[in-house]
């Protein structure tokens, strides 16, 4: 991992107006309180993997500011503060950026008209595949690979925006660390992923492929049981979360936090 070990994340609890985010899903709006509660577990066990929680205010301007990840791509020493490819997103870095700063020595920015969301980019040890998307566009795309070239860092362009399915790249991606690789079944089939191991999940779990691997956990949504079996046999020590009231949002395990 570009972080061996993760210390802190930064979060953002759903806030009265969550319900007005963006989605595709038709599973209905999303229950407040139940929200709030499975973000509480959501922290706890971040909290359990040892890392400090900074937790922010929620903002009633912005509907999806809980899924923090899309603002921001970090590196040790270096935050990457994105510009969010939905305008009505893009008022999130602010107070992501404020809660940052301590504790990174650099803070370089994406700038028009580039758009990345952080959702995008999967980091896997030092190489990343940065998702071309709706949200995520080229010269977004091309400006982070640079600022990632410069910091002595790969990256592949992985292209989804023909997907129908797949929001961000990590909505069917996730790098586990000792290069295995968890594919959803749409997700894109490039050449560089041939050089992992590959855990393929099942068209009907696809969702579980957002999972969060972190200090020698992996968290993942719950109710996909072939594939937390699938990780079991791997030698993975899972911690199911309950991420009903995110996923009606379009939203999973990574998207709500930042780790550094
Ligand atoms: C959105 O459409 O922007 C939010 N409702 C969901 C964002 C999910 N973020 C992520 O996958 N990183």
């Amino acid at each position: 991992m570009i972080f061996m070990q993760f210390r802190h994340a930064l979060v953002r609890p759903p806030g009265t107006s969550y319900s007005a985010g963006l989605t595709n899903s038709t599973e209905g709006p999303p229950d407040l309180p139940r929200a709030l509660d499975q973000h509480r577990s959501y922290c706890d066990v971040l909290r359990r993997c040892g890392l400090d929680l900074t937790v922010l205010a929620e903002e009633s301007a912005h509907p999806d500011g809980t899924f923090v990840e899309d603002t921001a791509v970090l590196l040790p020493g270096l935050a990457v503060i994105s510009r969010p490819g939905a305008t009505s997103r893009r008022g999130e870095t602010r107070s992501v950026e404020a809660a940052l700063r301590p504790y990174f020595s650099r803070m370089l920015y994406i700038v028009e008209p580039g758009t990345v969301d952080g959702g995008d980019i999967c980091a896997a040890d030092d190489h990343f595949f940065i998702g071309l998307s709706a949200r995520t566009n080229e010269s977004g795309a091309r400006q982070l690979a640079q600022i990632l070239k410069e910091a002595g860092y790969g990256s592949t362009l992985v292209d989804i925006r023909a997907s129908k399915t797949l929001l961000h790249l990590k909505s069917g991606i996730t790098y586990l660390g000792d290069r295995q690789l968890v594919l959803s079944s749409d997700a894109p089939r490039i050449d560089s992923f041939e050089r992992y191991e590959l855990l393929t999940l099942i068209p009907e779990e696809n969702y579980a492929a957002n999972c969060l691997a972190i200090n020698g956990h992996v968290l993942i949504a719950e109710g996909y049981p072939h594939f937390a079996d699938a990780l079991r046999r791997r030698g993975h020590e899972i911690m199911p979360l309950n991420m009903s009231e995110f996923r009606k949002m379009d939203g999973g395990l990574t998207c709500l936090s930042l780790r550094f």
